[in-house]
Order: structure tokens, then C-alpha cells, then sequence
């Protein structure tokens, strides 16, 4: 793609990002998210993962939630006067002591992280703010959610609610149901306010749930959907790698960056290897039942369009590249992702055929455009964008997609429009942000930065690099995870007299136990040298060579 075509598609998405910026400036703010079509607004923290929308508050009147998600996309756009505006009126304005009853990963990855993510960036070595007037106000909010959500992990088994509420904890007869993203997804934002305040509370509240649900694996490694947090047993069996479950994968290997602990790692290794043996068919991935490994539910979920982007920061290129072509391919059946499709069936989902301005395949496309730098994946973003305005923009902004098969609208600006899809799509024809810094995003799109003072491994000389980026522009299209030296093998077992058993993290195994193959599509990833395997023309998978 040519330098000015880049350009175009990069001004395009700014001009995205400002055109559903200012409609929730003009007609929503300080409440929490824009209704494009209604010009209003909604305050919807309290909605957000309550599905039944069940004791809502009655004197909420909004957190601008979608202000707090816009910042650190404001900082990638490079608009510090609007940054710092948004900072300071915050600053003076936002109280958490309110009688709202929220969710804790929704408020975590939304508000605490870009509440952190913010501040951060506003007491970097860029000096974006008036350093007199910028007191570490957002910080001192931060800490004060902190410590409100720490009544969430006052139960038995030290695993938290999904509910409190913000002025007065867990509420009486609270449900103690919960899922694994629920108590599995929150080891960045609290671990990095530990390390910003120096109150350990926080990070040890997080570690303590995620070991407690760790020890809840099944002997595949395997994890269920939903579970109790008094009794820490599991409700819901079948898992995948999508909804209640998805940023839990996601973390595990995002603290192993962010921190140097090899626990992360060891646990993403074990969990990432049995989500590529059970779940995974081909480039799709079904979910199972936890306790025998068996399919359930033969479903695509537009959520599962992260997977790719995880998979590059493991460094299994040929797997994510495999699965995003064929959520890539979806995207142009519909003109979007679909919620839930029913693989097994060739059709939509009866009551999910909704499109809710989901990031994720723009997320994927942005990791995997880094990791190969192939232009392809920029045709990619040009399509997401095209389609965004062409389906979505109304005069009033962004309009979620009630019905991919009519394309009718629905009234909601969600505000992971901002803090992520038009983040992710603007890195991807523009990635000067990541120039001299090397960040982590979170689930939720908001930068942390890897620094030597928060990681176990790295030297405090440690100069950062744009670490997602592994090839240059004239070299190999194809890199392996072994090459990265970020996929280990490791020997699982070793029986006597017989040759070790050799795994790792990107091991995708051939679709035939014997091996043999009709199609490329049928053979996995080699374990050990981490190569996409092709099919011999004798009809067996073989080793992928890549020859330059
Ligand atoms: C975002 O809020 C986060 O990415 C979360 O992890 C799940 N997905 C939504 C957007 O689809």
C-alpha cells in the first residue's frame, strides 16, 4: 500500500474517532455512553454485563465512562489539549461514591484501566500535561475504585462477586454466580495500581483469585464458563475461548509480558495447549466440556476474533493468521461479525445475529499487520473501515447493528468504539505511538507500558522497542514462534525407554492422529519448530520450510 494511500485510511479512521468523540461530547456527556440515533445519552455502567438489566440505580447520572475510555485513544491520536482537558475534568468532577451496583470486570477493564492507562500516559517523559497542575488526580480516583472493588473478593474462597455496589460493597443476597473472565481478568489493572501506589492489596486480591481458579482446572487443563464463588465449584461446564471466558486466556500471557513471572507463563502455556488440542477445528474453535475434552457447541462468536492477536504475542503466526482469514472471510459474508454463528449449521444464531461495534477482528489485524508487516492486513483495516461507514455512521455517530441479515440499527455507541476499534484501526496505518515505548494493551485497549521497574526479567538498562514487531520490511513473511524464542518447547512426559514427549505453546495438532492429509488445512503446527505443516503431495503432513 502506498505511503499516501496509507495516509487517507489513517485520516479516515481520526476523522471516525472524532465523529463519535464529539456527538458523545455534544449530546451525551457526562453521562456514560452515546444513543447515536436519539442524539441522548445512557448511563450505563450499570447495564454493562447485566443482561437481565436487573437493580438498576435510581439517582446514577453517569461516570463519563466514555470520556475515561477515549483518553488514551486521544494520546495514540496524538491530541494532547484534549487529553488534558478530559483529565482535569475528571480531575474536578468524578466521584465513585455513588449507589450503583457494577460490574466488577466491566467497571475494571473500562474505568480502572483507563483511569490507570491515563495517568500513566499523563506522567510519562512526554510531559503532556501541566506538570503544576496535574497532581495525580486520576491516580487517587484509581485507588479509590480500587479499593471499593475490594469488597468483591470478601467471600469464601477469596474468588470475587460479580456485582458490588460502588457506595456500599456486596450487596445483601448478592448472586454469587460469576464467570472465569470475571475473576480470571483483572491481574493487570489491579497489579499495576499496586505497583503505581505501592499498596499491595490490590495485585495479592487479584493473584489470590486467579491461583484459587487456576486450582480449578480439569485434569485437560481445561476451564468451565461459570462458577460460584462461595463454593468455588463450577455451574457451566462447556467453555470456548469467547464470551465469560476470553480475557482470562488473554491475561495470563499479557501479566507474563507486562511482569516477568513465570507462573503467568507456565499457566498460559498449560491452558493454551489444551485450548489448541480440545477446542480447535481447522482455523475454527468450538467450545467444550471441561471434565472430557468433548465438543459441545460448534459456534463462531464474534468475541473469538481476538484469539489471532494472542496468538501473535505467543509468536504462532500461522495459526492466527489461519483463524483471522476466516473470521476475515465472515466479516465480508456479512459486511460484519455476526454475535454467534452456528458452525456446525452454516446459520446465524436464531436471536444473536446482532453486530454491537465489536474491536476484535480490527484487534487481530493490527497485531498480526505488526507482526508480518504484510500489506494485506492493511486491505483488511480498509475493509473494516469502509464497512463501519458505510453500515454504522449515523449523523449522531456510531450505531450498533441490531441485525446483520437487514442491517438495521441499534440505538448504542458502545464505548469500546473509542478505546478500542478506532485505537486498533488508527495503529494500523499509523503506529508512530509505539515508536519509542513498548506497550501492553489491555483487554479493553488501554496502553500500559512494559518497564524494567514492574518485570522480574528485565534489565533496568532495558530499552524499549516496538517488541510486537519481528520482521523488517524485506525480511521472511513467515516467522516462527522458535525463531521468536517466545514459544519454548518443553517436554511434557518422558516414559522410560521411549523418546520424550515434546509440546508447546504453539502446537497445533494435525487434524489425523495417523497424519495423513487431503488439504494444507489439515495439518497443524509443528510442535517443535513451531512451522505450519503442508501437505506432502504423497498425502502426508509434513515441515514447512520457508524458503527466502
Ligand atoms: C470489550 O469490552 C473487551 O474487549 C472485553 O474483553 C470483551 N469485549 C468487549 C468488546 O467486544
Amino acid at each position: 500500500m502506498s505511503d499516501a494511500k496509507r495516509m487517507r485510511i489513517r485520516d479516515k479512521v481520526r476523522k471516525m474517532f472524532y465523529h463519535a468523540y464529539e456527538n458523545y461530547i455534544a449530546y451525551a456527556f457526562p453521562h456514560d455512553e452515546l444513543k447515536p440515533l436519539t442524539k441522548s445519552f445512557t448511563d450505563s455502567l450499570s447495564e454493562l454485563g447485566n443482561l437481565k438489566l436487573e437493580h438498576l440505580p435510581h439517582n446514577y447520572v453517569g461516570s463519563a465512562l466514555t470520556l475515561i475510555e477515549s483518553l488514551s485513544s486521544l494520546v495514540v491520536l496524538g491530541n494532547t489539549t484534549e487529553f488534558e482537558r478530559g483529565v482535569f475534568w475528571l480531575s474536578d468532577n468524578l466521584t465513585f461514591d455513588v449507589d450503583a451496583r457494577i460490574n466488577l470486570f466491566e467497571c475494571n477493564i473500562r474505568v480502572l484501566g483507563g483511569l490507570l492507562s491515563a495517568h500513566i500516559l499523563a506522567t510519562d517523559s512526554k510531559n503532556r500535561l501541566t506538570p503544576r497542575a496535574y497532581n495525580n488526580q486520576l491516580l487517587n480516583l484509581a485507588e479509590d475504585l480500587g479499593q471499593r472493588f475490594l469488597h468483591a473478593f470478601d467471600s469464601p474462597t477469596g474468588l470475587p462477586y460479580a456485582w458490588i455496589n460502588l457506595k456500599y460493597g456486596v450487596m445483601e443476597k448478592e448472586t454469587s454466580e460469576t464467570s472465569t473472565s470475571g475473576c480470571g481478568s483483572l491481574i493487570l489493572e489491579m497489579g499495576i495500581l499496586s505497583r503505581l501506589t505501592g499498596d499491595t492489596r490490590y495485585e495479592a486480591a487479584a493473584l489470590r483469585a486467579l491461583r484459587k481458579l487456576w486450582n480449578m482446572r480439569s485434569s485437560l487443563n481445561l476451564f468451565g464458563t461459570t462458577l460460584d464463588v462461595t463454593t468455588g465449584e463450577w455451574i457451566e461446564y462447556s467453555s470456548g475461548i469467547g464470551a465469560g471466558v476470553d480475557s482470562f486466556y488473554e491475561y495470563l500471557m499479557k501479566a507474563y509480558i507486562l511482569f516477568g513471572n513465570d507462573q503467568f507463563w507456565n499457566m498460559f502455556h498449560s491452558a493454551y495447549v489444551a485450548v489448541q488440542k480440545y477446542f480447535r477445528h481447522g482455523p475454527w474453535y468450538h467450545e467444550a466440556d471441561m471434565r472430557t475434552g468433548k465438543a459441545t457447541y460448534w459456534q463462531l462468536t464474534s468475541l473469538q476474533a481476538f484469539w489471532p492477536g494472542l496468538q501473535i504475542l505467543v509468536g504462532d503466526v500461522a495459526s492466527a493468521n489461519l483463524s483471522h482469514r476466516e473470521f476475515f472471510h465472515v466479516w465480508e459474508r456479512f459486511g460484519v461479525i455476526p454475535e454467534r454463528y452456528l458452525l456446525d449449521r452454516g446459520v446465524l444464531h436464531p436471536t444473536e445475529k446482532y453486530y454491537p461495534l465489536r474491536p476484535e477482528l480490527a484487534e487481530s489485524t493490527f497485531y498480526l499487520y505488526q507482526a508480518t508487516k504484510d500489506p494485506w492486513y492493511m486491505e483488511v483495516g480498509e475493509t473494516i473501515v469502509n464497512s463501519l461507514n458505510y453500515y454504522t455512521k449515523v449523523d449522531g455517530g456510531f450505531a450498533s447493528i441490531r441485525d446483520v441479515t437487514t442491517m438495521q440499527l441499534e440505538d448504542h455507541q458502545h464505548s469500546f468504539f473509542l478505546s478500542e476499534m478506532c485505537k486498533y484501526l488508527y495503529l494500523l496505518f499509523d503506529d508512530t505511538f509505539l515508536a519509542e515505548q513498548s506497550y501492553i494493551f489491555t483487554t479493553e485497549g488501554h496502553p500500559f507500558p512494559i518497564r524494567s521497574a514492574w518485570h522480574e526479567k528485565l534489565p533496568n538498562t532495558y530499552i524499549p522497542s516496538n517488541w510486537t514487531s519481528v520482521k523488517a520490511e524485506n525480511q521472511a513473511s513467515h516467522v516462527s514462534a522458535l525463531t521468536l524464542q517466545v514459544c519454548p518447547a518443553i517436554e511434557t512426559s518422558t516414559r522410560e525407554n521411549s523418546a520424550p514427549v515434546v509440546e508447546s505453546a504453539c502446537h497445533v495438532p494435525d487434524i489425523h492422529d495417523y497424519h495423513r492429509c487431503k488439504r494444507d488445512e489439515d495439518c497443524g503446527v509443528d510442535s517443535t519448530s513451531c512451522r505450519q505443516r503442508t501437505c506432502s503431495m504423497a498425502g502426508y503432513c509434513g515441515l514447512w520450510f520457508f524458503i527466502p
